[in-house]
């Protein structure tokens, strides 16, 4: 839909709407609402025009017989919808004008909402861009998560040290956006036994569950920018299904019924937050097989209800599996058709790999999911029969291309042999997809070449590479008004939905008069960022300053730990070396923590005690400031990006798969400084090297560096600027009184062996930031590679991500509305 084609908006009805909910939804009066109120009340007049669309949306003819894609996802990480809908339905001035008549205004209102927290890091936050370009460009799609009661923990620090607490998104009042659709629950079997059933002489297997859940669907609206298509995010929220036994509930063994009432609630009841790493927990494997069995069900319903038949899914229905969290939707399927449809094996196989596709998020050992077989064998007794003969069916096809090879068998098996067999979910992902994709080029080439050589053998067109975007909806035109209105004076307001035509902002990228409306725009935002620091931490910060920026998960292969190694040898020289000038710098983290990974932990106290002895240092006054952000979030992560000058996006090479904060903070105007790691490398290939600071060792570097035995005293002792920076946290410069309490991370870098390579990287890492403070004395310099960066990132827009996945791998087509 053309802009110009809008719906007519009638501010009275809205308003009349908005005060409707205030009572009747709310209990609230005009004189007894606060802005919460009057923000619920906003988003419940808001989300009936979008469920209306979705109804439509769900109900378009043209839609049911075109191929759709469902997007299988554990995480959807969207951030709060209101302002973001506003955007996409073309209503934000409008309402803002609405509410201020009704005394409201509108940011403040759009500040009340909570984040729905329903996602880790990357992998979440790009199903949810993923689902906003489908929209956008109107590629028929279904989103399927989970409705987590708890979404990721709220973060706090308490003398440095992170503190969880849990995160009910919802609030008490539940969330505006989302609708129940009672219509669509299902009910999921759990346990049991598979029985044997003879139909005409031809033995049939039956799972019999020993217990049963209900899987009830909530749906978010995922708005198209500029359109009327809705589609849903469906979100599946396990209930009891009660009486939950009625046998026990007939017997007046009423607290044995409500026990099983609150063992089946648990299953969403919240999500995992282990990011890049997995735990063979037993209610992971049951919220995975929750998502699955419930979304394969509704796929299948929307299938048989549009009237196709069942040898047409791969023609209708494509299955995107984001990771292998939900690979279980495999084996289901083929239950579904086998067991339930009476498909033959060879007819459910063909409809299934021709279905599915998968996308591998991580190259990391530790992350790559396996489950053991005895707990898939007693919580899915059916799916691990399946998992047998398609290995067993595998396995004679390896068999028959490398005859006599049981290594090849070995490594290819979907079963890990060992004293406790394992499933390797990965391994039964690619022996099941039509296509595999990394998420970068990067990393879809060592996919290729170190995960999944033999596969990419086997099967040579399987494995490809998509790389990631990030929607600029929300990360430009939303979060960075400033910036979206300079742009939009010169380029016209059509980048939101093109970004490629960002390129034509290059042309200004030496225009003194464009520098400085650029750079005053920065500025503005860099204030921004500053007086929530001020207001909610105490800290005042100089926006004159390099703003140097590093938000991401706290993992030890992202390296938080070199960029603290490069702030303790700036306070080391600011100390010791009288002669040592830098521009004043903030350094800002953001992170949360896995709860149960210590070092990640103590690398955020370490942080944070140096943070607080430098940011109190007389001697040090504006020159450097550490700030670590609490609770990083999506709606934190609006307020940061648009005023970061630098972006750290410096992980090990060869471990970051793509990253896309990198993507967010280029197309925000901040320079990177970066290894050759995931996107980073086609980031430096689209804005120039000049425009990019990269250092450190690349993959084969590391892996010869490995090879040869890494010893990081080597460096240790090598380095004068190195040791000194490192031996501060020895002693009780930040921790007074308590010397040595700072080891933890002292030791992981020596004795530990710096799995990373962090001191190895470090002397490269100090060069590439002394050549940017360098750049930033030269504010005209600096405006030019900035506005560069602005310009020249159009390809990692989600919207070409989106078209990538529909013309190599989904194959399907637009239904504009
Ligand atoms: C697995 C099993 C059990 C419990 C948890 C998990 C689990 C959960 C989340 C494993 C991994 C994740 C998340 C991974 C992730 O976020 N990966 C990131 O994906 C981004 C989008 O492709 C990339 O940009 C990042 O490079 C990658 O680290």
């Amino acid at each position: 839909m053309k802009p110009t084609e809008q719906k007519k908006f009638d501010k009275a009805l809205f308003q009349a709407d908005v005060k409707k909910h205030l009572s009747a939804t709310y209990a609230k009066t005009e004189e007894t609402a606060d802005a919460h109120a009057w923000y619920l009340a906003m988003g419940k007049a808001l989300a009936e025009h979008t469920t209306l669309d979705l109804l439509q949306t769900e109900n378009d003819d043209r839609i049911k017989n075109a191929k759709s894609v469902n997007y299988l996802s554990l995480e959807f990480l969207i951030g709060r919808l209101t302002g973001n809908n506003l955007i996409s339905m073309g209503l934000y001035e409008q309402i803002t004008e609405a509410m201020a008549e009704l005394g409201q205004n509108l940011t403040d209102l759009l500040e009340e909402e909570r984040d729905p927290s329903l996602g880790n890091g990357g992998l979440g936050r790009l199903a949810a861009c993923f689902m906003d370009s489908c929209a956008a460009q109107e590629f028929p799609t279904v989103g399927y998560g989970l409705h987590y009661e708890y979404g990721l923990f709220k973060q706090s620090f308490e003398n440095g040290h992170q503190k969880e607490a849990p995160d009910a998104w919802r609030g008490v009042e539940g969330y505006p956006w989302e609708v129940a659709r009672p219509e669509f629950a299902q009910e999921i079997g759990f346990y049991g036994h598979v029985e044997a059933v003879y139909e005409n002489g031809v033995e049939k297997r039956k799972w019999v569950p020993g217990m049963f859940v209900k899987g009830m669907p909530w749906d978010l609206p995922i708005v198209g920018y500029e359109s009327n298509t809705v589609y849903p995010l469906r979100l599946w929220e396990c209930q009891a299904i009660a009486p939950f036994s009625l046998e026990s509930f007939n017997n007046g063994d009423y607290f044995e019924a409500q026990h099983a009432l609150i063992d089946s609630g648990n299953i969403t009841k919240v999500l995992y937050p282990n990011d890049n790493h997995e735990k063979g927990k037993t209610l992971r494997l049951m919220q995975q097989y929750f998502h699955s069995a419930a979304s394969v069900r509704d796929i299948l319903r929307r299938h048989d209800e549009a009237g196709h038949k069942l040898a047409d899914i791969p023609k209708y229905e494509t299955i995107q599996l984001n990771d292998t969290h939900p690979t279980i939707a495999i084996p289901e399927l083929m239950r579904i058709l086998i067991d339930e449809r009476d498909l033959s094996w060879e007819e459910a196989w063909e409809i299934c790999s021709h279905t599915f596709a998968y996308t591998n998020h991580t190259l990391l050992p530790e992350a790559l999911e396996t489950w053991s077989e005895s707990l898939i064998q007693r919580l899915l007794p059916r799916h691990m029969e399946i998992i047998y003969e398609i290995n067993h069916r595998f396995l004679k096809e390896v068999r028959s291309r490398w005859p006599g090879d049981v290594e090849k068998q070995r490594k290819l098996s979907i079963i890990e042999d060992g004293f406790h067999r394992m499933v390797r979910m990965a391994n039964l992902c690619v022996v099941g997809s039509y296509a595999v994709n990394g998420v970068a080029a990067l990393h879809s080439e060592l996919v290729k070449r170190d995960l999944f050589p033999e596969f990419n053998e086997l099967y040579p067109t399987r494995l490809q590479n998509v790389t990631n975007g990030v929607t600029p909806r929300r990360w430009l035109k939303f979060c960075n008004p400033g910036l979206s209105a300079l742009i939009t004076d010169k380029i016209g307001d059509q980048w939101p939905a093109h970004l490629e035509q960002l390129s034509d902002i290059a042309q200004y990228a030496d225009n003194k008069a464009f520098q400085k409306q650029y750079m005053a725009v920065k500025k503005a935002n860099k204030q921004r960022l500053a007086d929530w620091v001020q207001e909610n931490m105490g800290i005042e910060l100089n926006t004159d300053a390099i703003f140097d920026v590093q938000i991401k998960r706290l993992h030890e292969y992202k390296r938080q730990h070199l960029n603290l190694l490069h702030i303790l040898s700036m306070y080391h020289r600011l100390k010791n070396d009288p002669t040592f000038d830098m521009a004043p710098r903030v350094v800002f983290f953001a992170a949360k923590a896995a709860p149960g990974y210590h070092l990640a932990k103590e690398i955020i106290y370490t942080i944070n005690k140096v943070a607080e002895k430098i940011n109190n240092d007389p001697s040090i006054a504006d020159k450097l400031k550490v700030v670590f952000i609490p609770d990083y979030r999506v709606s934190m992560a609006e307020i940061i990006i648009p005023a970061a000058d630098v972006s750290e996006q410096i992980s090990t090479a060869g471990k970051e798969a793509s990253g896309t904060g990198n993507m967010k903070m280029a197309l925000n105007g901040a320079l990177t400084i970066g290894t050759m790691d995931g996107a980073n490398v086609e980031i430096r290939e689209e804005v120039g090297d000049e425009n990019i600071y990269i250092f450190g060792l690349e993959v084969d570097g590391v892996e010869k560096l490995k090879a040869s035995g890494y010893n990081p005293f080597d460096y240790y002792n090598a380095d004068h600027l190195l040791k000194s920076s490192m031996d501060l946290l020895l002693g009780d410069e930040f921790t007074p009184g308590e010397p040595g309490r700072l080891r933890a991370v002292y030791d992981s870098l020596l004795d530990g062996g710096d799995p990373y390579l962090c001191l190895a990287d470090f002397a490269s890492y100090v060069e590439a930031h002394e050549a940017m403070d360098k750049q930033y004395r030269d504010q005209e310099g600096w405006a030019h590679k900035a506005i560069l960066n602005t310009a020249l990132v159009g390809k990692f827009s989600s919207d070409r991500s989106i078209r990538d996945y529909v013309n190599n791998i989904w194959k399907l087509e637009a239904v504009h509305r």
